[in-house]
């Protein structure tokens, strides 16, 4: 059958039943994809033969910049700096992980259009963030070309504030300023999530949906889809670590933007500038094949943009 729609992730498309018969996928691949498609969410083991040393490194390379004592089993752990960004451009270990072939193979294979790498994450401990989706600070047009992969760098028990995800949250409404009722484009916030908590939680109360928890052995990692509702659970014994690495990945031919700061009906998009951790080098916006360019600069406010924002916008869209 031809992909009737290429504007949707394979593994989230209403034919995937029928495309996935066609994709050549190993057993393995084949239960990632259902899980995928189904619950928002899959389980592998991490395909690197040399993680644990990579692990080793990662740990104490990056452990000082958290100003956590880690030689202390019983000193608390939360109260540091509990993430780096960005360590793939300082650490060969940490943009390994970001670009394992394996795993961008696998994503490019589920998704339809080639996975790329932008961001990384280290933490040392939980987040304790809230339920969120991460479509709500990285988006795509099309919608849900974006997803996270959470690697486990040692075993998570339950009082280590595991990762929590809502099985099949994927599927509820994507979150957009339209969608709650408020403009966003060059209105600046705390965080990306924050408007959308109320409507979060909405929906679970109407679904009755109960979070699970992820309890990994070191090495296992995690896919969630670009609408997964997930964040991190509260952490019981503040004197445990739960190591991981998070990278995000978007995919080729769409523009990456930012919904809470964009207008989409209007066209106002705060679109991101990315570069891809596997190149090093800026990936352009681009819808069908043609780069697009927003006439607002990305990551600026209301105040210090052009005047004649509003006036280019427009003449984008015409
Ligand atoms: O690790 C966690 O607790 C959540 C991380 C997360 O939500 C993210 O990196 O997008
Ligand atoms: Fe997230």
């Amino acid at each position: 059958m031809t992909n009737i729609f290429p504007g949707l992730p394979l593994i989230e498309s209403p034919l995937f039943p029928v495309l996935k018969a066609e994709w050549g996928l190993t057993a393995e691949e084949e239960q990632i994809a259902n899980d995928l498609h189904e619950k928002g969410y899959a389980v592998f083991d991490f395909p690197d033969s040399d993680l644990d040393n990579r692990i080793d490194r990662i740990q104490e390379h990056l452990g000082p910049r958290y100003g956590i004592d880690f030689d202390n089993p019983e000193s608390d752990k939360t109260c540091g700096e509990r993430r780096v960004q960005d360590a793939w451009q300082f650490n060969e270990d940490v943009r390994a992980i970001a670009v394992n072939q394996a795993v961008l193979d696998l994503l490019s294979k589920l998704y339809g259009r080639k996975a790329f790498p932008f961001q990384t994450l280290n933490f040392p401990v939980g987040t304790q963030q809230d339920a969120h989706s991460d479509s709500v600070h990285f988006s795509s047009l099309p919608e849900r070309f974006m997803c996270g992969v959470w690697l486990a760098m040692e075993d998570v028990g339950p009082n280590a504030g595991p990762l929590f995800y809502y099985p099949g949250s994927h599927r509820w409404p994507i979150m957009t300023n339209g969608l709650i009722g408020r403009r966003g484009y060059g209105i600046a916030l705390d965080s990306a999530q924050d408007p959308y908590g109320p409507a979060w939680r909405a929906l679970c109360e109407v679904h009755g949906a109960q979070p699970e928890l992820f309890l990994p052995r070191k090495g296992q990692a995690l896919i969630w889809c670009a609408n997964l509702l997930h964040g991190g659970s509260y952490q019981h014994d503040p004197a445990l670590t739960r190591w991981s690495q998070v990278t995000h990945y978007y995919f080729d031919d769409c523009i990456y933007y930012t919904p809470a700061f964009s207008d989409e009906t209007v066209g106002n998009l705060h679109v991101r500038n990315l570069v891809s951790i596997a190149d090093g080098q800026p990936r352009a916006n681009k819808y069908m094949g043609e780069e697009f360019k927003s006439a607002a600069q990305p990551h600026q406010t209301a105040k210090t943009r052009n005047p004649s924002w509003r006036r280019k916008i427009k003449n984008l869209f015409r």
